[in-house]
């Protein structure tokens, strides 16, 4: 089931979401359905509170060198934590919860993830590049922050402008 994503300036996007504890049929039912959302979307993450369930639940899906995303590559992160973050890195990040809107945000090179999986097992992955950078964006989603808070002072007031007037040209 396609879920609906929900979008800035929605406050629910700024809840602090919960450890998850039950690895039960209800959890795997609710991980396809972010997949299937994020697959609709055209995106390569998606974390649970944007389709408001303020869970510690992220999927990443990221794409090869010819941009296809294949379900193998699939990753579905339970109650992160980054350990070990070295480097700095600057990519340019987009959000399926504020669309239509790319800014470059400097981010940890490489970090260490220590996570469960949907049986609630304990997994680790090393991550860099572009893994990293979208692991670091999804969990900020748990913590209740999205990456246009990272912007300047003026980048912001920027966004803020282009955001609301694309919000009112799309009606
Ligand atoms: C690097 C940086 C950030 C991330 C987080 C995951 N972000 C996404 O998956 C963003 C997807 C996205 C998709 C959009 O839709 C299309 O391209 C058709 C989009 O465009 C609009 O909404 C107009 C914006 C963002 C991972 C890695
Ligand atoms: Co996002």
């Amino acid at each position: 089931m396609i879920l609906p994503i929900i979008t800035y300036p929605n406050k629910l996007l700024k809840t602090l979401s919960c450890d998850v504890t039950d690895f039960s049929s209800a959890l795997h039912q609710f991980l396809d359905d972010m997949h299937e959302t994020m697959m609709a979307s055209n995106g390569i993450g998606l974390a649970a509170i944007q389709v408001a369930n303020p869970i510690r639940v992220l999927i990443l899906c990221i794409p090869d060198e010819e941009g296809n995303q294949h379900k193998e590559n699939l990753l579905e992160i339970i109650n992160p934590e980054i350990c070990t973050p070295r480097g700095n890195i600057l990519y340019q990040e987009g959000c399926l919860s504020v669309p239509g809107f790319y800014e470059d945000i400097e981010r940890f090179e490489s970090l260490t993830l220590r996570y469960q999986n949907r049986h609630g097992e304990p997994c680790e992955l090393h991550a860099t590049d572009l893994l990293a950078i979208a692991i670091q964006h999804e969990i900020d989603h748990l913590e209740g922050k999205l990456f246009i808070e990272k912007l300047s002072y003026h980048r912001r007031k920027k966004f803020e402008k282009e955001y609301k007037k694309a919000q009112k040209d799309k009606k």
